[in-house]
């Protein structure tokens, strides 16, 4: 039997953008990614924005990303157990991959413990001070109604206009992918004012697309950001029973 009790954390992949073939080259990164992980993992993480656009309607999902769906496949038919946070991008998941991968989907965030340690992970969306067009946005982007709605716009409209959205909203963000230095970072003021409430060893986001590994305030409590798949960092978390480390994945072969 192997040893499989690592547990894996990524997120921020943007598959299905900027074009079908550079989504199609970043996904056979991933792929190979999951092909060397599967060796040794218990549990992966995908801390959400997996996808660039995703929409379930009753009996249809987006094309595409066969490749990386038969991994992931693969991974569950192994035992291994797979986690979807809700991105920003992608909050509009429901029971498609928890039917096909036995995945567990998260809206929010979520605590787990592992070898003693308490761990929060959240996608890193709408956290924090500030930013309320964005939080009044999310809660109309995740009512009932309005994805009832959505749903019944034919799929070439809708999606068309949703991929269109998404784009422009990626654009937007990028302009802010360096981090400001200490509380000024939201997620860091976050992590500082939620550790002061409860105790977590780490604390787990995405969405930043900036691969961070900061010592909070209290000097034991670490904030990790995964960084993200799409231009440069390609990282992600391991924690393996006793520490979590943040690791850079090489050039595919
Ligand atoms: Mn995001």
């Amino acid at each position: 039997m192997p040893d499989r009790h690592k547990i894996y954390f990524a997120s921020d992949f943007h598959l299905g953008t900027p074009s079908f073939i550079g989504s199609r080259e970043r996904e056979l990164r991933v792929v190979q990614w999951l092909d060397t992980i599967k060796a040794d993992a218990a549990e992966v993480f995908l801390v959400g924005d997996v996808f660039d656009f995703w929409f379930e309607y009753k009996t249809v999902v987006p094309k595409g990303y066969t490749r990386f769906l038969g991994k992931l496949a693969e991974l569950a038919d192994m035992g291994i157990k797979l986690y979807f946070f809700k991105g920003n991008h992608d909050m509009w998941m429901f029971d498609y991959l928890v039917q096909e991968l036995g995945a567990t989907i998260i809206s929010d965030e979520m605590v787990i413990e592992r070898g003693g340690k308490k761990i929060y992970i959240h996608h890193g969306d709408g956290l924090g001070p500030g930013d309320t067009k964005y939080k009044f946005l999310k809660k109309i982007f995740r009512s009932k109604l309005c994805q009832w709605l959505f749903a019944r716009l034919h799929p070439n409209l809708g999606i068309g206009i949703a991929t269109g959205w998404s784009q422009h909203s990626r654009a937007a963000n990028m302009k802010e992918e360096i981090a400001k230095p200490g509380e000024q970072e939201w997620l860091v003021k976050f992590c500082n004012d939620t550790i002061q409430a409860e105790y977590y060893d780490y604390l787990i986001f995405g969405h930043r697309h900036i691969p961070l590994d900061i010592v909070l305030k209290n000097q034991r409590s670490r904030y990790v950001n995964l960084g993200e798949w799409f231009n440069y960092s390609y990282s992600y978390a391991v924690f393996d029973g006793v520490e979590l480390t943040l690791h850079f994945d090489k050039k595919p072969r």
